[in-house]
């Protein structure tokens, strides 16, 4: 059994509560007050059974002008509307504000009730069913069905239930996309209970013993038991009137406008960015005009900045505006509004929603070119249009106003036809990733050319540049990597045909030092002489380590490389016949010392060729695979030379 959710709209006094009154057998009107003057101030509920079993919660509201605020409140979540014309009045200026109010609001099902029509005869009906015609002309509404009733006579009800039901027939099921929250558009106590409070359901389910919190203000509580149309329940489906009963907050911590949702799941905002449809015959909203806004449940004060330049403006047609609300509410992306104009009254415009955070635009073309972008129809691309910064596939479908199933969707179709790239959990758009790529190229090239001696920029220095997390650097680089951009040379990031380049007084330095290293290849100078005794200081050292010249054997140590080949020779020769070497059998054999062996065999055994075994060292590998290793081991990079 589906439940749905049906709205009047209309002229003050053309009948809507007696009409609901007439339908369902209940009174909208309960307020004392409303009574006693005959009209609607407040929302008023009730419901009925249909014959096909859908049961339909209608939300009456006022007509008479001064009380359209409650009317925005409880307008917003309907799936249908009975938009109801007194024949003996016909079209009126409440009428005409109430359907430019459903077309901002992007309610266009509904039903026309001609109501009183026992007060006109059949010419007269004739007539204004003409009128109604062109004053509907343009609107969602043109070819809205048209009943023709009387609550005194009570004729025409069955049609327009039928006529109701095939509309509601027609309407897409409520969306649930697991993020449940209920625009409260009431909140009191009731005897017994504690706080209640009502509103139409959107997004997801609720259910009894949910955790939840009020926004704003971030009251939080449990649901303590939930009913739709006075019946109890344990879970309320989206898109059903529900009355939420709260433990743990307090009748003065919630009230209409605020949102009830699970903790987390939505959050505040005082900015509000949309393209503000006008409403054809309104003054124009004025930059920085001091205005209402209607928005879900609730509504505040608002000033108006405008994102366009004056000659965009200057057209009169829709505008992309950001609203600085006097306080802050509980919106999405996707959610649709209404600004008003407090004096002289009137409906000014409205439209979707299209970002909430709460970042202060320029009055620029980009801006707008950005927001038209992310406002588009295809889930793909407004997904696209929010990876302009990496975020991940639930950041960016909050922003875009996508549910999980079109985020999934659009995610991989961006991804496959490459017009966005994956870094780790996140997702960024292509330029957003050759921003990355030419930032990385930018300062690995800063680098080369100011510390030529240097291999490169090193990671962790390349990654706070960008201000990325490790595991999203780490996906970045390793892209970068595949695509050839750059090359990774231990712990640091280098152009891939980057060469280190010793100055002229570097290589003479180094053509005396190499000489001293020749003369006793096996007990050269240690590092600490390099420096002092040939002017080898450790970046360079570490320059000529990387061009190939020289091997670092541990960290006070440097060996030619025909050096190391030659010892390594010598111990593989030994451990081919021997099995097992010491540390002094190894300084015989090579006529080194003591100091010199030491680090050479620690060298051997950490590239794998031998392990030590107490005082002796095995050979890992086979003779042969030792012999090629050493050699590839010391061997200068390709192209290095
Ligand atoms: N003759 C006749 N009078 C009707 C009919 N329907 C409503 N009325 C009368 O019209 C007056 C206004 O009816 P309401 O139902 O209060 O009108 P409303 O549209 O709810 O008015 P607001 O809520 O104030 O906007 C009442 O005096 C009703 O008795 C009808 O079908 N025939
Ligand atoms: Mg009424």
């Amino acid at each position: 059994m589906s439940t749905r959710v049906v709205g009047t709209a209309g002229h003050v006094d053309h009948g809507k509560s007696t009409l609901i009154t007439a339908l369902t057998g209940t009174d909208p009107d309960r307020l004392r007050e409303e009574r006693e003057r005959g009209m609607t101030i407040d929302l008023g509920f009730a419901w009925m059974t249909a014959p096909s079993g859908t049961e339909i919660g209608f939300v009456d509201v006022p007509g008479h002008q001064d009380f359209i605020r409650n009317m925005l409140a409880g307008i917003g979540s309907i799936d249908a509307v009975i938009l109801v014309i007194a024949a003996d009045e016909g079209v009126m200026p409440q009428t005409r504000e109430h359907l430019a109010i459903l077309g901002l609001l992007g309610i266009e099902r509904g039903v026309i009730a001609l109501t009183k029509r026992d007060l006109v005869d059949d010419e007269w009906a004739t007539l204004v069913s003409a009128d109604i015609r062109v004053a509907l002309a343009g609107t969602p509404l043109a070819t809205a069905p048209l009943v023709e009733v009387s609550a005194a006579k009570r004729t025409g009800l069955d049609r327009l239930v039928a006529t109701l039901e095939e509309t509601l027939g027609a309407a897409p099921p409520r969306r649930d996309t697991g993020r449940p929250r209920l625009p409260i558009d009431r909140a009191f106590t009731m005897t017994g209970f504690g706080t209640v409070v009502t509103g139409t359901l959107l997004d997801g389910t609720f259910a009894v013993g949910d955790e939840v919190a009020a926004i704003p203000g971030g009251a939080h509580g449990r649901i303590r038991g939930l009913q739709t149309h006075r019946q109890p329940l344990e879970t309320a489906r989206p898109g059903s009137r529900v009355a939420v009963n709260l433990t743990g907050i307090e009748k003065d911590d919630v009230a209409r406008g605020m949102v009830l949702a699970r903790p987390g799941s939505i959050r505040d905002t005082s900015l509000l960015t949309l393209q503000l449809i006008p409403v054809r015959g309104a003054i124009p909203l004025a930059q920085d005009e001091e205005v209402k806004v209607h928005v879900g449940t609730a509504e505040t004060m608002a000033r108006a900045s405008f994102l366009e330049d004056d000659e965009a403006l200057a057209s009169g047609g829709a505008a992309w505006v950001q609203l600085r609300l006097a306080t802050p509410v509980a919106a999405a992306v996707g959610d649709r509004l209404v600004v008003r104009r407090p004096s002289p009254s009137e409906t000014i415009g409205g439209g979707v929603i299209a970002d909430v955070s709460a970042k202060r635009l320029r009055r620029r073309a980009e801006t707008v070119a950005d927001l038209e972008r992310r406002a588009a129809p295809s889930p793909a691309s407004r997904l696209l249009a929010s990876l302009d910064e990496l975020r991940t596939p639930s950041e960016a479908a909050e922003r875009s106003g996508l549910d999980a199933a079109a985020r999934d969707t659009a995610v991989a179709e961006v991804v496959a036809d490459g017009s966005a790239v994956r870094l780790g959990d996140a997702l960024i758009s292509r330029a957003g990733y050759e921003g990355f790529a030419a930032h990385v190229e930018r300062i690995s090239a800063q680098t080369h050319r100011r510390a030529p001696l240097r291999v490169g920029v090193p990671r962790e220095e390349a990654r706070s540049a960008l201000g990325l997390a490790a595991k999203r650097f780490t996906a970045l680089v390793a892209r970068l990597v595949a695509d050839g951009r750059v090359a990774e040379r231990g712990s640091a990031l280098a152009l891939p045909d980057h060469v280190v380049r010793l100055g002229a007084d570097d290589e003479s330095r180094w053509a005396r030092a190499r000489a001293a290293l020749a003369a006793v290849p096996l007990q050269p100078p240690d590092v600490g002489q390099l420096e002092s005794e040939y002017g080898i200081g450790r970046e360079l050292l570490a320059a000529l380590a990387e061009r190939g010249d020289v091997v670092r054997v541990g960290t006070d140590a440097a060996f030619l490389p025909d050096a190391v080949v030659r010892f390594a020779d010598a111990v593989v020769a030994e451990l081919e016949s021997a099995r097992t070497i010491t540390v002094g059998r190894a300084r015989d054999l090579t006529g080194s010392s003591r100091k010199h062996v030491l680090p050479l065999l620690q060298y051997l055994d950490d590239e794998g060729l031998t392990r030590r075994q107490g005082d002796d060292r095995i050979l890992l590998l086979a003779p042969d695979a030792a012999r090629t290793r050493i050699r590839a081991l010391t061997t200068s990079r390709e192209g290095h030379r």
